[in-house]
């Protein structure tokens, strides 16, 4: 047994468990009129209901006391005085520094000045693309970007940036380049023009093999349309922290943007990383943008914790995943524009928190990480709602909304979210067999032609309610509120992983299928029939073989 699930906070959280999974929901907010005061919080524009969980106020102190148990307090300080917390790495984590204004040293250095050059070297390129200065090797100014990079090079730049579309600039049209399968890349570059496209290669390590195997076709494309390796220096920039490997590529060192080994793939976007975003809504948005997260940082730090909404998203968390099983987490925003926010905190959650392996070198004898997933509200209404409302497995789910839209067409706004509300509303209260009967009395009543057949109905209709979301409403997705948003969930990652006593910034995982794909890949350079796996292995390889 683990030191965790034998200590005090654990086992009286266990204790306390029957307790609450006996109480009905409903019931819950009928006994107390003020349960939503009690259990919302509130950073400046962002308001968090959590009220729909089956928590009490013993809940969250207990929730509090594992959180003091696990030593959360000074696992923050640690983390922001730059402790070596990636422990596995033995490196620091220090994404927040790329958002951070006032000193931060490490090992003797103050690490900001390099952080604000960078930044203003972004401000300068980015400025020069977006007014026309710096133009392609024909003189025309630049009005595609295309960025290839994969994982956390690619899945923050892309969801902030259809995040923050109304902040665009109309000129200038962002491309995602990330998957090895050539479709993406045919696809996008047959409809560019290659005088006008500008490529942004970002890699942390610039060795990824699907990164640089579409840079490489990106410029053979550039090539193949008149460009020439020596205007490759106006068309190519990078960002990356292995200058050397980027110089090697063809890439001017002018045209650099270097990050550094202690932001993690999937915190990156604070950093150059982001570059595609700054070059889509301006520095002066990315700026805020910085802002919003950065005062996250500052409510992470300073609030007790139990006003404090990093601790208590990641503490409810816990609550549902250790202690009521509930091991899948849905991700809805009722908002279009955040459609690629589930697929961004799938990696965040999943790559930082999917670890079985504590901070002793121990194997855990709990469950950690949830599987994350979702789609935007209202569509997922019409596809996997059913089993969240009726199924048989409980799944926990953050419901995110604006409260004011960028495209306010007639009253879609309010029929938008009206649809979370009653939604969250719905899988909390549920409906009973009693309210059903009631509701079709007509329908049952002796004299209904269509009484016996609407009966055997009954069961089906009924909802049994109970189902747990966190409701987040923000006034608008403006720059600052989303840096804020994406900051909450890093933090609430952060928060878990403590509890866990895991390390939430390596990825030793994502390892041995690179690995085996480099062996793979020979075998599959010949015809030869391969006998050197497991049948199924060798099987799937020659049937392969024999159909290409
Ligand atoms: C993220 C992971 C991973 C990484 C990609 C791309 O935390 O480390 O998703 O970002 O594998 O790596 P490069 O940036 O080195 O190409």
């Amino acid at each position: 047994m683990s030191t965790l699930t034998t200590s005090s906070a654990w086992l009286s959280l266990q204790d306390h468990l029957p307790v609450m999974a006996k109480q009905n929901l409903r019931e819950l907010f009928t006994q107390d009129p003020n349960r939503f005061k009690s259990f919302s919080l509130k950073l400046n524009d962002i308001l968090m209901d959590y009220s729909k969980h089956p928590i009490s106020q013993s809940t969250i102190n207990l929730l509090l006391e594992l959180a003091r148990q696990q030593g959360l307090e000074e696992k923050i300080s640690e983390m922001f005085c730059g402790g070596r917390v990636n422990f596995s790495e033995d490196r620091a984590a220090l994404h927040f520094a790329l958002r951070r204004e006032d000193a931060l040293i490490l090992d003797g250095v103050d690490i900001m000045p390099e952080i604000h050059d960078v930044l203003t070297k972004m401000e300068r390129f980015t400025s020069s693309i977006r007014n026309g200065e710096r133009k392609g090797y024909s003189g025309k100014a630049f009005t595609d970007i295309v960025s290839i990079g994969i994982g956390g090079s690619n899945l923050g730049p892309v969801m902030v940036t259809e995040a923050l579309k109304p902040y665009s600039a109309d000129h200038i049209s962002s491309h995602f380049i990330s998957n090895i399968d050539g479709t993406q890349l045919s696809t996008i570059l047959k409809k560019l023009n290659p005088e006008t496209t500008l490529f942004i290669i970002a890699s942390k390590t610039f060795t990824t093999q699907e990164t640089m195997a579409n840079a490489r076709a990106a410029r053979k494309w550039f090539l193949a349309q008149g460009g020439s390796e020596k205007i490759i220096a106006d068309h190519f920039v990078a960002v990356s922290t292995n200058r050397m490997e980027v110089e090697k590529f063809g890439i001017n060192a002018d045209n650099i943007f270097k990050f550094w080994d202690w932001v993690g793939g999937r915190y990156s976007l604070w950093s150059a990383i982001g570059l595609p975003i700054a070059l889509s809504i301006g520095m002066e948005n990315f700026y805020l943008f910085l802002k919003g997260a950065r005062e996250m940082d500052q409510h992470f730090i300073a609030a007790p914790m139990e006003r404090n909404l990093p601790v208590i998203l990641g503490l409810i968390g816990i609550w549902q995943i250790n202690f009521f099983g509930n091991k899948s987490h849905a991700i809805l925003p009722y908002d279009q524009s955040l459609h690629r926010f589930p697929a961004y905190l799938q990696q965040l959650e999943m790559e930082s928190n999917g670890k079985r392996i504590d901070r002793s070198g121990n194997e855990v004898d709990y469950s950690t990480g949830a599987i994350v997933w979702g789609e935007p509200g209202t569509n997922g209404q019409h596809a996997f709602y059913q089993l969240l409302h009726q199924g048989t497995q409980i799944t926990p789910a953050d419901f995110l909304a604006p409260c004011i839209s960028h495209n306010p067409v007639d009253n879609q706004h309010r029929l938008l979210l009206a649809n979370f509300i009653a939604q969250t509303e719905a899988m909390m209260q549920g409906k009973k067999k009693n309210e059903i009967c009631e509701e079709y009395e007509v329908e049952l009543s002796e004299e209904s032609p269509i009484k016996d057949t609407f009966k055997k109905t009954i069961p089906h209709k009924v909802f049994p309610g109970g189902r747990p979301t966190t409701s987040i409403l923000f006034k608008k997705l403006d720059p600052k509120t989303l840096g804020s948003l994406i900051a909450l969930y890093e933090h609430k990652v952060f928060v878990q992983s403590v509890i866990w006593n895991t390390n939430p910034f390596d990825q030793w995982g994502v390892e041995l299928g690179k690995q085996l794909t480099g062996k793979v890949l020979d075998e599959l350079k010949n015809e030869m029939q391969i006998t050197s796996h497991d049948s199924s292995t060798n099987g799937l390889i020659n049937y392969f073989k024999e159909n290409r």
